[in-house]
């Protein structure tokens, strides 16, 4: 168990934490987090420097209360399909189950996306065999929505591999689009009521700017790169997201959960390291942002650390930017 956790600081400090996915389960806060390792090699824009093995899952009692640290929830070694690179992970409840979807590089070193069951949020989970038939890319983020039904959003650029996917099957060499083009969107795809597998093809989200144009792949400022979350207010889904090149968090809104997606705003700005990966949640009648930053390894990128701040919605239902750094 380590200390009370203030907002805008590392929420543990013993073990470097990445990507945390925060829900409430049991009244209580559960952090599902990439667990990084504490090595010193080099980094490339490939992310081979993003070597984690394993899951530990998070919880707090309320955000008044030392945060504990649940032990290794799945490991690499556990998961035939898996060949290397557990990288950001989410989880959810149906069913009477809890759910830990989770990406890596199978076999044929492509990222794929698996699911893990557990009857405790704090696991430990039980891999599936094999990972989601039709799953690809990286940063799994799962909603299930008030009417019942769940959806997956799913992807990444770059060490990501969602540029490679564009035809439908995996090309090695493929790239992005001109950047005069649209800019690739995240992918959704609906789960079946067993989680394990997907309900429908999974198709790309248009993002739109506020005339209805698609986002293109060369307004870096704006576009999708990777860490889809989604999250319910007022009767909008919220699509928030990294754009990667550029270090924001930022937002689109929708009526549908499938979209398409209008742009809103940044949600967060730049933090120390190269990555930056959110997740949105309810406590209480507050709402916070999980995130992380390097500030602990002094900016090593692979080094990271989870720490949470809270988010105000103006009136029309736009949210307020954070900058971290500024109490
Ligand atoms: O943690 C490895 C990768 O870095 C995640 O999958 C991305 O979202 C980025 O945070």
């Amino acid at each position: 168990m380590t200390k009370k956790p203030k907002q805008n600081q590392p929420i543990v400090e013993h073990i470097f934490t990445a990507d945390p996915s925060a829900h409430v389960f049991e009244g209580k806060i559960y952090i599902y987090p990439s667990h990084d390792l504490d090595h010193n090699e080099p980094s490339n824009d490939n992310g081979d420097q993003y070597k984690m093995e394993d899951y530990h899952v998070l919880s707090m009692d309320d955000f008044d209360s030392p945060v504990v640290d649940h032990g290794e929830a799945l490991h690499m070694k556990n998961v035939p399909w898996v060949k290397k690179q557990m990288w950001a992970p989410d989880a959810a409840y149906k069913n009477d189950t809890y759910y830990l979807y989770f990406p890596a590089r199978d076999k044929d070193e492509i990222f794929r996306i698996g699911v893990a069951t557990s009857d405790n949020p704090a696991g430990p989970f039980t891999p599936q065999e094999s990972y989601i038939p039709g799953s690809f890319s990286i940063d799994p983020a799962v909603l299930v929505d008030e009417d019942g039904r769940s959806y997956m959003y799913f992807g990444g650029l770059w060490g990501g591999q969602l540029e490679k996917w564009q035809t439908g099957s995996f090309k090695p060499d493929a790239e992005g689009p001109a950047e005069t083009a649209p800019a690739l969107g995240p992918i959704v795809a609906e789960l079946s009521d067993d989680m394990l597998t997907f309900k429908q093809e999974p198709k790309e989200i248009s993002i739109v700017d506020e005339d209805g144009n698609p986002l293109l792949a060369g307004d870096e400022d704006r576009r999708f790169f990777e860490g889809a979350w989604v999250h319910k207010y007022n009767g909008y889904y919220y699509l928030s997201y990294s754009t990667g090149s550029t270090h924001n968090i930022v937002y689109a809104t929708s009526k549908d959960p499938q979209g398409p997606y209008t742009y809103k705003g940044k949600i967060l700005e730049p933090v120390i390291g190269w990555t930056t990966h959110h997740s949105i949640v309810q406590f209480e009648d507050k709402w916070y942002l999980f995130y992380h930053d390097s500030s602990l390894s002094d900016g090593v990128n692979h080094k990271r650390s989870v720490k949470f701040t809270e988010i105000h919605y103006n009136e029309d239902g736009t949210i307020q930017t954070i900058d971290p750094y500024k109490e």
